[in-house]
C-alpha cells in the first residue's frame, strides 16, 4: 500500500479525519467475512444498551487465548472501524501495536447515530442539562457500566482515548466519571470551534475543512464517502461558489446540520459557547488525563493546548499532565522522523507511544511500572529537543517584541518615527491561496496532501503584492522562543470589514552549509487569522470605519523554538487565505456566508508601524537557548 494511505488508515484507525482514500468507508454492519487477522487479537460485535434504551454498536477485541484480568481500554468515534483496519492497528506495525503487545481489552465503539449504532447522530453533542438527558458523557458513563459488568476477564478498570473527535470524547468521558473510568488520554480534542479549532478561527470560516468535514460526514449516517469536487483545483472550485449558505442543499439535495448551524450562527452565541470542551470537563480535575497536541497540528491545535490550561486550574490532585509534540494532527501515531522536510531528531511518534502511552496506561490500569512523567513533555522545534517541565508554559522569559519598520525590517527596536505604513489591494476575486496552487488539492480527496500544509515554504508567498513581510537581518545568536505569541497589529482598510492573517517565520540561510531543500525556506512557526467584525466583540459584530487605523490583537498561540544564529525571523501580513478562510466581502453584510456577489469588492488595506501604532509581534524570549 502506498505510505501516504497506511498514515492516512492508521489515523482513521483512532478516529482522524486526515484526508486521502481511506475516507471511503464500507457499510456500517460488520463483513461478513473477516480478513484473515494479522494480530493476535480477535474480535467480538456487541450492541450496548444506553439508559434511554438506545442501542450502540462496539468491537471488542481481546488476545487470542489470554488468561487472567485485564483493563479495557475504549475509543469512542463518528468515523466507524472496519476490522481489517483495526486488526493492522493491533498487529505490531499499526498504530494501536505498542499498546496490544502489552495486552488490553480493546473497544471501539460508534457514538450515537453513527456506523452500527442506534440513535440519532449531533456534531460535537452539547451537554444535556437535564438529569435525565443523554449525552457522550451519559454514553460513555452507560457503556463503562455494560463493559465492567459484561466482558468475562476484565479487572473493572477502564482507559478511554482517541484523537480528535475520538479525543473530544475521551475528554468529555471525564464529565460525571463512571467509577471504573481510571485513565484518559484525550488526544487533539477541539475546544471552541468559533475561536481556534476545525470550522473557525477568531470567527473566520474555515471553509475547505468544513465543507469536506460536513459532506462526508453528514449525508448518511452509515457511511462516510469524500465529496467529489469533479476538479483537482480547490482553488477555482470554491472561487466559484457564490451560495455558500445553499451550497449543501444544492450540491447535496439537502440540508446537513451542521452546515446549516454554521449558516445560522455567525457570530459567538450559546450555539458556540455550548459546545467548548473544557467548560462541559468538571471544574475540578478527577480523571488522570494525558492531554496530546502537536505543533503543526492542521486542526486541533487550540483545543489541546486551552483543554490543559483550563484544567490546570482545578488541578488540586496533580491529574492534569500535558505533551507537545512536533506533529500534525495525529502525526504521533505515525512513526513522526519527519515532518515535511523537516528532521525531528528521531522516530518521536514511536518514542511517544512506547515511553508516554503505554506506560501511562499501563500505570493507571494495570498497577505495573512507576509514572516517570513530568506534567509537561515539550518538544522544542529547531533544537528538537525534548523538555520535562513542571508546567507549560514554563520558563518565564522576557516578554519581547519584534516591531514592524519600513522597507520591510523587522527588529526588537520600537519604531520612533511619526509616520510610517505599508498598503496593499486585497482582491477578494483573486485571494491569495493558503498554500502553493499546483498542490492545492481539495481536502479529503486521495490526492490531498492537506495534513502537511503548515509544513510548506512560505517564501513564495512573499513575491505577491498583497502580502506584506517584514524580516529581521540574520541572527547573532540563537533566538529561543517559549509560550504564547500575539500579533498586535495596527490596520486600516477603505471598506468596511476585512481579515487579517499573521504568520511568524523561519528563514532558512540559503548557504551552503544549510541542507539544499531548506536554504532559503520560510518556515510557519505561528499563524492565524482573525476577522475584523470581531473586533469589539465576538458577540456583537461591527462594520469597520473606513480608513481608520485600529488595533487587533491576534493570538498567534504558541511555540517552543529556537531560531538558530544565522537564521531570520520573518512576518507576513495578509488579508484573505483561501480556500482554507472563506472570503471577506469587505464589505460589512450581517452574515458573510449570505454574501452576495457584488458585496465583495477590492479595498486597500494599510499596516502601520510608526511611534503612535507600533505594530508588532510580542513572545517570551527565554535568555539561555542552550
Ligand atoms: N478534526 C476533526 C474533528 C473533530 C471534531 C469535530 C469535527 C472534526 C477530526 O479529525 O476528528
Amino acid at each position: 500500500m502506498h505510505r501516504g494511505l497506511i498514515r492516512y488508515s492508521l489515523a482513521l484507525l483512532f478516529g482522524v479525519v486526515a484526508g486521502g482514500a481511506a475516507m471511503v468507508q464500507p457499510a456500517a454492519s460488520p463483513p461478513a467475512a473477516v480478513a484473515p487477522s494479522l494480530s493476535e487479537y480477535e474480535a467480538q460485535d456487541v450492541m450496548i444498551p444506553m439508559r434511554d434504551g438506545v442501542l450502540l454498536h462496539a468491537q471488542v477485541w481481546r488476545p487470542k487465548g489470554h488468561v487472567g484480568k485485564l483493563p479495557i481500554l475504549m475509543t469512542r468515534s463518528p468515523y466507524g472501524f472496519t476490522k481489517a483496519r483495526i486488526d493492522t492497528g493491533l498487529s505490531k506495525a499499526g498504530g494501536y501495536g505498542e499498546l496490544a503487545e502489552d495486552k488490553f481489552i480493546f473497544v471501539f465503539q460508534d457514538i450515537r447515530g453513527r456506523f452500527g449504532s442506534e440513535g440519532e447522530f449531533v456534531n460535537l453533542r452539547p451537554l444535556k442539562k437535564t438529569a435525565d438527558g443523554i449525552d457522550e458523557a451519559t454514553d460513555t458513563y452507560d457503556s463503562i457500566d455494560w463493559l465492567v459488568k459484561n466482558l468475562p476477564g476484565n479487572n473493572g478498570k477502564v482507559g478511554v482515548f482517541g484523537v480528535s473527535y475520538g479525543g473530544w470524547t475521551a475528554a468529555v468521558a471525564t464529565v460525571n466519571p463512571h467509577p471504573a473510568l481510571k485513565a484518559v488520554t484525550s488526544q487533539a480534542s477541539p475546544e471552541d470551534m468559533f475561536i481556534g479549532d476545525d470550522f473557525l478561527h477568531n470567527g473566520a470560516f474555515r471553509l475547505d475543512y468544513a465543507w469536506s468535514w460536513v459532506s462526508a460526514l453528514e449525508t448518511d449516517g452509515r457511511t462516510m464517502k469524500a465529496f467529489d469536487f469533479g476538479t483537482d483545483d480547490a482553488y477555482d472550485w470554491y472561487l466559484k461558489q457564490s451560495d455558500l449558505a445553499d451550497m449543501d442543499r444544492r450540491l447535496l439535495g439537502r440540508s446537513m446540520p451542521s452546515w446549516q448551524n454554521f449558516v445560522s450562527h455567525p457570530n459567538y452565541d450559546s450555539f458556540w459557547r455550548d459546545s467548548r470542551t473544557s467548560h462541559m470537563m468538571p471544574a475540578k480535575v478527577a480523571v488522570p488525563n494525558l492531554i496530546v497536541a502537536g505543533w503543526w497540528d492542521q486542526e486541533d491545535f487550540y483545543g489541546p493546548m486551552t483543554i490543559y490550561a483550563n484544567q490546570e486550574k482545578g488541578d488540586d490532585r496533580g491529574l492534569n499532565y500535558l505533551v507537545v509534540g512536533p506533529w500534525n494532527h495525529g502525526g504521533w501515531r505515525g512513526e513522526g522522523s519527519k515532518y515535511g522536510p523537516f528532521e525531528l531528531g528521531g522516530p518521536t511518534g514511536q518514542w511517544f507511544r512506547t515511553s508516554v502511552e503505554l506506560p501511562w496506561f499501563r500505570y493507571w490500569l494495570k498497577g505495573v511500572g512507576k509514572l516517570d512523567q513530568p506534567e509537561a513533555f515539550v518538544f522544542q522545534s529547531g533544537s528538537n529537543k525534548w523538555q520535562r517541565l513542571s508546567r507549560w508554559p514554563a520558563v518565564e522569559g522576557k516578554q519581547r517584541s519584534l516591531y514592524l519598520h519600513p522597507e520591510g525590517k523587522l527588529s526588537f527596536d520600537a519604531p520612533k518615527s511619526r509616520k510610517g505604513a505599508s498598503s496593499f489591494v486585497s482582491d477578494p476575486a483573486n485571494p491569495v491561496p493558503y498554500r502553493d496552487r499546483a498542490i492545492l488539492k481539495p481536502f479529503m480527496r486521495p490526492e490531498s496532501n492537506w495534513s502537511t500544509w503548515i509544513a510548506d515554504d512560505q517564501a513564495p508567498f512573499t513575491k505577491r503584492k498583497d502580502v506584506l513581510f517584514w524580516q529581521t537581518e540574520p541572527l547573532a545568536e540563537d533566538v529561543t522562543v517559549a509560550g504564547d505569541i500575539e500579533a498586535r497589529l495596527f490596520a486600516s482598510t477603505t471598506g468596511t470589514d476585512a481579515d487579517w492573517v499573521v504568520k511568524l517565520v523561519d528563514i532558512y540561510p540559503s548557504d551552503a552549509a544549510t541542507p539544499e531543500d531548506l536554504r532559503g525556506r520560510q518556515r510557519m512557526i505561528a499563524n492565524d487569522v482573525f476577522r475584523g467584525r470581531f473586533r469589539a466583540s465576538y458577540e456583537k459584530p461591527a462594520a469597520i470605519k473606513p480608513g481608520k487605523a485600529l488595533e487587533y490583537r491576534i493570538d498567534l498561540h504558541s511555540a517552543s523554538h529556537v531560531f538558530r544564529k544565522g537564521h531570520r525571523i520573518g512576518v507576513q501580513v495578509q488579508s484573505s487565505w483561501f480556500p482554507l478562510i472563506d472570503r471577506n466581502p469587505q464589505t460589512f453584510v450581517p452574515n458573510i456566508l449570505k454574501a452576495k456577489p457584488g458585496d465583495y469588492r477590492a479595498q486597500t488595506h494599510s499596516v502601520f508601524y510608526s511611534r503612535d501604532f507600533p505594530s508588532s509581534i510580542s513572545m517570551s524570549v527565554v535568555p539561555d537557548a542552550k
